[in-house]
């Protein structure tokens, strides 16, 4: 494959944002650290990306292409959106994806509701895709499929007749057999993925649980070589299987983080705040992200150490998320009621224990958010990477932040030389490790937050699209000390 060819990059959502007000619609280019890394390389390639804006309900197609013909512009690459019908929203979006797999995936099997309607729509949008992907692309191009909600888009596209060069990053965990299993729809699954000629993970461990699940279906198949990418040998032709992780844009975030504005603003936040140690938690609204479970060991910290009471604070950021799930309503309640049992417990006139706001803040202010923070606390009960505590690395300028992860997140496995991990069901050791975060000597902080920051600097989130385009095609990944991954 010649470095040049055209890609197409497919997602669930678009890398927009969508407004409706007083009946017009306005459109903003998204701004996550995908869109941000794969932009130049749609620039340089040429190519497209497509996908559902997330709009519910009846919108005029044509009207929506109209608007997103400057955004297109704009971004540099084309935009070509997919709308989907009410039923297909509740049935392959919520249904399938977010109440199937989601919760499955992240070892959650008693969330999830194995309806067949839901696979059924599951395979109808992913038809749906495919009929969009045909017309739009040709042989030549390379189509990246994005994540869990599309695991069956290499397939759709065969049955339509369509030869296309299909690959597939996953960006979240893949289960262990034992959890797999349950899945009505397993050996289905495992078939469709092994129709993509690059399958990618995020970790070794992803990796290694897709390969035990293929296996138990395929006993003959065999992996040869060892590494990030590997290749697996199964049903008589042969697949690259890579685990990569993801990452942020580090540059961009240090130097957003080490403006003059990052600065002033995070000192406006230290004055606001009574306490002499902020401890920051940023997650999206999910059950996966262990929210509860951080809550309570925060507690406990403050039960179990009292002189730590009127000097340290938590502030939470809950990003909403998810809102038509029955799960997400109970767990924001949830979430709420802790907060107000632990602030009616602990508070004084002049300290508040747990800070919270429940919506999204601009890149601007998370930034000078992480930089003011002296500890980010991530407590993921499962997580693929966990982009949150990379970035708050990337932002602690004086490298004086500690770290507080969970072992179960993806990153922590490239950030173990630096970051306090932890087993967020034990609340003992996670109420010890923040007491020991607020006490370490400030040399093995910044010691810490070196190595880290240097992993990520070194792997950010362009260094993962090039090695994932170069994997994907066939060529050896760059910079990549395999000792250290
Ligand atoms: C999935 C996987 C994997 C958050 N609040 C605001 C805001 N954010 C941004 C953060 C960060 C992103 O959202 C969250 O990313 P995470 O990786 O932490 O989590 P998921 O959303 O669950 O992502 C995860 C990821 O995909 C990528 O593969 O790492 O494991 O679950 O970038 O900065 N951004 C702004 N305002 C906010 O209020 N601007």
């Amino acid at each position: 494959m010649a470095d040049k060819e055209r890609m197409i990059v497919v997602s669930n959502r678009l890398p927009i944002i969508l407004k409706k007000r007083k009946q017009k619609w306005s459109v903003e280019p998204g701004a996550g650290g995908l869109v941000t890394a794969l932009s130049p390389v749609l620039k340089d390639r040429g190519g497209m990306w497509i996908g559902w804006p997330g709009t519910r309900g009846r919108i005029n197609l044509s009207g929506l292409r109209k608007i997103l013909g400057p955004i297109s512009e704009e971004t540099g690459f084309r935009i070509v959106p997919i709308l989907l019908e009410n039923g297909e929203i509740d049935n392959y979006y919520y249904g399938f994806s977010n109440s199937i797999i989601w919760p499955l995936f992240h070892d959650l099997e008693a969330l999830c509701r194995f309806q067949p309607q839901y696979w059924e729509a599951y395979v109808r949008v992913s038809d749906k895709f495919a009929a969009v992907i045909a017309k739009h692309s040709t042989e030549k191009d390379i189509i990246w499929v994005n994540d869990y909600q599309l695991i069956l888009l290499a397939g759709s596209l065969e049955r339509l007749g369509v030869k296309r060069h299909c690959v597939f990053f996953l960006h979240i965990p893949f289960p262990s057999p034992d959890l797999f299993i349950k899945l009505p729809w397993r050996k289905q699954i495992i078939d469709e993925l092994l129709r993509f000629s690059f399958l990618c993970f995020q970790t070794h461990r992803d990796r290694r649980n897709f390969i035990d699940c293929a296996r138990s279906f395929y006993p003959a198949c065999r992996v040869v070589g060892r590494g990030a990418i590997v290749e697996l040998e199964i049903k008589g032709h042969t697949i690259q299987i890579g685990s990569l992780p993801i990452s942020i844009d580090y540059k961009r975030f240090r130097s957003m983080a080490s403006a003059k504005e990052a600065a002033l603003r995070s000192r406006e936040i230290r004055k606001d705040i009574t306490a002499d140690f902020l401890v920051l938690g940023i997650d999206r609204l999910d059950y996966t992200k262990g929210i509860p479970e951080k809550l309570r060991a925060f507690a406990r910290a403050l039960e179990k150490y009292p002189h730590l009471q009127g000097k340290i604070s938590l502030f939470q950021l809950i990003i909403p998320s998810r809102e038509g799930v029955a799960e997400y309503g109970a767990l924001r309640d949830e979430i709420q009621k802790l907060i107000s049992e632990i602030n009616g417990r602990f508070s004084t006139t002049a300290w508040v224990p747990i800070l919270y706001r429940y919506g999204t803040v601009d890149q601007k202010e998370l930034v000078a958010m992480y930089r003011a923070a002296d500890a980010g606390f991530v407590s993921s009960l499962k997580d693929g990477m966990n982009l949150v505590c990379k970035e708050y690395c990337a932002c602690q300028t004086d490298y004086k932040g500690v770290l507080i992860l969970s072992e179960f997140a993806g990153a922590a496995y490239q950030l173990r030389s630096g970051a306090i991990l932890i087993n967020p069901y034990d609340v003992e050791a996670t109420a010890d490790a923040l007491y020991y975060s607020i006490f370490m000597k400030e040399e093995e902080k910044k010691n810490r937050m070196r190595r880290m920051c240097k992993s990520i600097r070194e792997r950010d989130v362009y260094w993962w699209v090039n090695n994932f385009l170069r994997a994907a095609a066939g060529k050896e990944l760059k910079d990549f000390p395999e000792a250290e991954l």
